[in-house]
């Protein structure tokens, strides 16, 4: 009896035609990804508990686009799973969300009309809602990036999810996110500083966060305030996602593969950015190396600082653009 790892074919919802591993046994395929920790997607069809069933067939091609179709959300979400794996692993080194080579497992159709996902340390699994009228399931690139980072800082930081530290656990989660989305380069969802752009979430067609300027959303921090920790920590989340744009891009106008940012900073001042992969590498490195549980903004600026120092050298042009775009946050 046959048993082996096998590239499928995805028809996704949101980025097209796409290569997926898969697992043949016997006459039957399943979307287990042998190459990346077994991690394994299953349909809840409609369920909210247990994890439904394994998506199997006779054939090696998963969805047709549509989501009329039951294994489109499916090769979504195992197409954000794979690139959120292949992104930790080429970027960082890093094998897998514990870093022990271990898969986790997706659960898609969670419930009815249900507009969110989430990751759970409980399960090592993540869940996606099917979004309004079960039309926009929530299976983006960025959105899958987003949750399963969430389990790369609860193995690692740990960063507590209240107040200033549950801020920067939210951003976290959208500037690893954004990596995978820039990281995959698929040309139907290509990278942007955009968080959920592409599921409809506000039924207008606007996405749900904007890195350049988080105060687009109309909740979102664009600067550090006293107050900041009282916020949600999708809206505090707003000054470290800033931050990172600023260190990526740079203070004024740009635009990136196709889409024009104009951030602004706090009291005007100006940013160099050193591009996204320097940024990227600063951001995981503060967070597994110098965030604790407790990490909040006035820390973040000195972790960040600190790994860039180790990374780049104490008073490199990468040093001093962290400190300047902290300061064009309002964190001093
Ligand atoms: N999608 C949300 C998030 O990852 C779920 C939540 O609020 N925990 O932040
Ligand atoms: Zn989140
Ligand atoms: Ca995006």
């Amino acid at each position: 009896r046959y048993q082996g790892v096998e590239t499928g074919i995805g028809n996704t919802h949101y980025s097209g035609q796409v290569s997926l591993t898969t697992t043949q046994s016997g006459s039957t395929y399943t979307l287990t990804d042998g190459a990346r920790g077994g991690h394994k997607t299953y349909n809840l069809n409609q369920g909210t508990t247990g994890t439904g069933t394994l998506f199997s067939q006779s054939g090696d091609t998963w969805g047709d686009g549509t989501n009329s179709n039951a294994a489109t959300a499916g090769a979504d979400a195992a197409y954000g799973a794979q690139e959120t794996w292949d992104f930790y692993k080429s970027t960082f080194g890093r094998n897998g969300i514990k870093n022990d080579g271990v898969g986790a497992y997706s659960r898609v159709h969670y419930g009815s009309n249900y507009v969110n996902a989430f990751w759970q340390d409980s399960c090592f699994c993540m869940t996606y809602g099917d979004g309004a009228n079960n039309n926009d399931p929530l299976t983006s690139l960025d959105v899958a990036g987003h949750e399963m980072s969430h389990g790369v800082t609860a193995a690692t930081a740990g960063l507590k999810y209240s107040k200033e530290s549950g801020g920067l656990n939210e951003a976290t989660s959208d500037i690893l996110g954004t990596g995978v989305e820039f990281y995959a380069n698929n040309s139907s969802d290509p990278g942007d500083y955009l968080i959920g752009e592409k599921i409809d979430i506000n039924g207008n067609g606007t996405p749900l966060r904007y890195m350049d300027k988080p105060s687009k959303d109309g909740a979102s921090a664009d600067y550090w305030s006293r107050t900041v920790g009282s916020k949600d920590v999708h809206y505090s989340s707003g000054v470290a996602n800033h931050f990172f744009y600023l260190l990526s891009e740079g203070s004024g106008a740009k635009t990136v593969n196709g889409v024009s940012y104009n951030s602004p900073t706090y009291n005007g001042s100006t940013v160099t950015g050193i591009g996204r992969d320097k940024a990227l590498q600063i951001w995981y490195k503060a967070l597994s190396e110098y965030f604790t549980s407790s990490t909040n903004y006035a820390a973040a600026r000195t972790g960040t600082l600190s790994a860039a120092a180790a990374l780049y050298g104490s008073g490199s042009t990468e040093y001093n653009a962290v400190a300047a775009a902290w300061t064009a946050v309002n964190v001093n």
